[in-house]
This record gives C-alpha cells, sequence and structure tokens, in this order.
C-alpha cells in the first residue's frame, strides 16, 4: 500500500492508502520487464506482445516510468526492430543501463540472414530517443543468443549475460559497445551449465532447470543470478556467488509456475530503500502466454541472503 493526497480540506491534506496494481501497464500487453533507476525516478523497458497473438509477434520495446511505484507515466515506443539495419524481427528481451551519461540497451533480434542476435542501442536519455549504437550485432555466438542482461561490478567492469539453453557472458569494454575478446572462446565464456549451478530439472530433457531470462543483481557482498527456470511453463529461480562470473551455486525457486503465461521473466532491482522483482503473467483479459503483462512485487530477503519465495498479486 502507497500513501497518497487525495484532497486538501479545510487546510487537512487527506491521505488515502491505495493498492499498486498489477499489471501495472493495463493499456497494451507487455513482457519481459527490465528496470532501471536513474536520479529517483524508476524506468522499466519492456517487451510488447501485439494484441490477439497466438505467436511471439513483437516488433518494438517500450518504456514506461515511475517515482512512487503507483503512478506510471508511459514512455511510449522508444526502440524498435526497424531502429536496427541488420535485423528483421522479434524484439525479445532486453535491458538497459546507464554508464558516464550514455544509455546503452541490449536486446536480441531475428537477424536478416536468421538467427537470434543482440544489439545494442544508445541514447542520451533513459526515454531515448535510442539509435543502434554499432550498425551490427554485438553478439552472435550462432545458437541461444537472447534475453541479454547488463551489469556493472563496483569495480567498473561491465558483465553482459545472456542465452538459452546455456547461461554465457561476456566482458565488456568501458566503450560498452564491444568486449574483451582476448579471453574465454574469443571473449565469450559459456556455462558450465551443472545441477549445482542452476538446481536439477524435472524433465530428463537436459539436466539443470536454467531455461532463459537471466538477470545479475547485488546485495551487500553477494551476486544473485536470477533466470527463468524450466521445464515449460516456466517458474523463476536463482543462484548466488561471490563474483558476477560465478561460479554460481543454486539458490532455490523463487516464483512457482502461475499466472498464465508459459514463460516468465525476472527484472530485480532497488529502489527507495526496497527491492522489487518485475515479472510478467497472463493477467490481463484475452491475456496468455503470447499476450503478457508486466507486474511487480516486493522482494525479501531471509537473513543469510536467500530469496524468499513469492506468488504473483493483483496489488
Ligand atoms: O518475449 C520473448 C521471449 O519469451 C523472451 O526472450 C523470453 O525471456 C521469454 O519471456
Amino acid at each position: 500500500l502507497f500513501a497518497r493526497p487525495l484532497a486538501v480540506l479545510g487546510g487537512l491534506l487527506i491521505m488515502v492508502a491505495l493498492p499498486a496494481q498489477n499489471p501495472i501497464v493495463q493499456t497494451v500487453y507487455t513482457a519481459d520487464p527490465a528496470p532501471l533507476v536513474h536520479k529517483g525516478t524508476l524506468y522499466v523497458y519492456t517487451g510488447h506482445d501485439e494484441d490477439k497473438s497466438t505467436t511471439f509477434v513483437m516488433r518494438d520495446w517500450r518504456c514506461y516510468a515511475t517515482k512512487d511505484m503507483v503512478n506510471w507515466t508511459d514512455l511510449g515506443s522508444p526502440l524498435s526492430v526497424k531502429d536496427f539495419p541488420w535485423a528483421k524481427s522479434d524484439a525479445w528481451a532486453g535491458q538497459c543501463i546507464e554508464r558516464n551519461g550514455k544509455f546503452y540497451w541490449y536486446v536480441p533480434m531475428n537477424r536478416k540472414e536468421g538467427g537470434m542476435a543482440i544489439g545494442v542501442a544508445v541514447a542520451d536519455r533513459p526515454e531515448g530517443p535510442f539509435r543502434d549504437a554499432i550498425d551490427k550485432p554485438l553478439v552472435f555466438d550462432q545458437f541461444g543468443d537472447i534475453d541479454p542482461c547488463v551489469f556493472i561490478d563496483r569495480d567498473g567492469q561491465a558483465y553482459l549475460g545472456w542465452g538459452n539453453p546455456t547461461y554465457k557472458y561476456v566482458r565488456l569494454n568501458q566503450d560498452m559497445v564491444s568486449y574483451d575478446t582476448g579471453i574465454g572462446d574469443r571473449g565469450i565464456f559459456r556455462g558450465p551449465m551443472t545441477v549445482e549451478a542452476f538446481g536439477k530439472r524435472r524433465t530428463a530433457d537436459r539436466a539443470t532447470a536454467y531455461e532463459e531470462g537471466p538477470w545479475l543483481y547485488r546485495r551487500k557482498d553477494l551476486y544473485y543470478l536470477v533466470y527463468a527456470g524450466g521445464p515449460v511453463p516456466e517458474h523463476l529461480a536463482y543462484a548466488t556467488a561471490s563474483k558476477p562470473a560465478g561460479p554460481w551455486k543454486y539458490g532455490g525457486e523463487i516464483m512457482s509456475t502461475q499466472g498464465g503465461s508459459f514463460t516468465n521473466h525476472p527484472g530485480v532491482v532497488d529502489y527507495k530503500g526496497r527491492t522489487y522483482l518485475f515479472y510478467h503473467n497472463g493477467a490481463l483479459p484475452g491475456g496468455g502466454g503470447f499476450t503478457r503483462s508486466v507486474c511487480v512485487d516486493e522482494m525479501r530477503f531471509g537473513p543469510d541472503g536467500a530469496i524468499l519465495p513469492m506468488d504473483m498479486t493483483k496489488e
């Protein structure tokens, strides 16, 4: 609940406690939330499911902003597949981050030649306008190159993580639009996809529960990799490490399969003294696996840093 001024009566300010509503966007279908806090405002960058879709029809991304977690401003569509000359479709899950006054938005798309790849757009302001920063994919590792997340560590080193069904990462250079190719496999580190790191999968199709949608987050001295786990319908789970590159140790399930969408996608952020988990479900009228909606709930931790399991809410 959040207190909100309702009226001034005879000099008396009347405050009412209004529930924040889920889904936070009720005018279009949104998916794959990626929060960013900048100068006291929380921005959330989302995918956009086209109305009445029966498969993923995603042409652009959207941006919303709040200062109180109740009232959201629609900042429109600052980026679309059309802004990338090399891409043809599939505006899937991405993340935006600020460095040195510029905003870098990492997004996956299907290339004109086929195959998902990760691009990077840049802007001078969080709400854009964004433009393709390098006019070519930043990463194309030939398989599973979706769902980029980005994280800048306390020492200034930036990491770009992504992947389905393998979690991969690179160490970004200071310019944020290239990466160190002198380490790993021409810069890329993959997995290892062990049960110790990502939890045991319930089905035999592969070893671990890791599916996609990684999100890097730090709290105190502990690093978290929150991700969508399989098999579908997806749940959310997490692993922890003492470094942003791992090695990861499975922490458990955060949010069970629920909400009427066969995918889910985490975005974690600290804002005004609380920690929030953004996710998506099929809660709007007409909603489902291809017509999803972004929601947010407070994330809580145990004394040892464990993320406490939570359910989707309507408030
Ligand atoms: O929105 C398209 C895809 O579905 C995303 O890239 C995945 O994370 C899943 O949410």
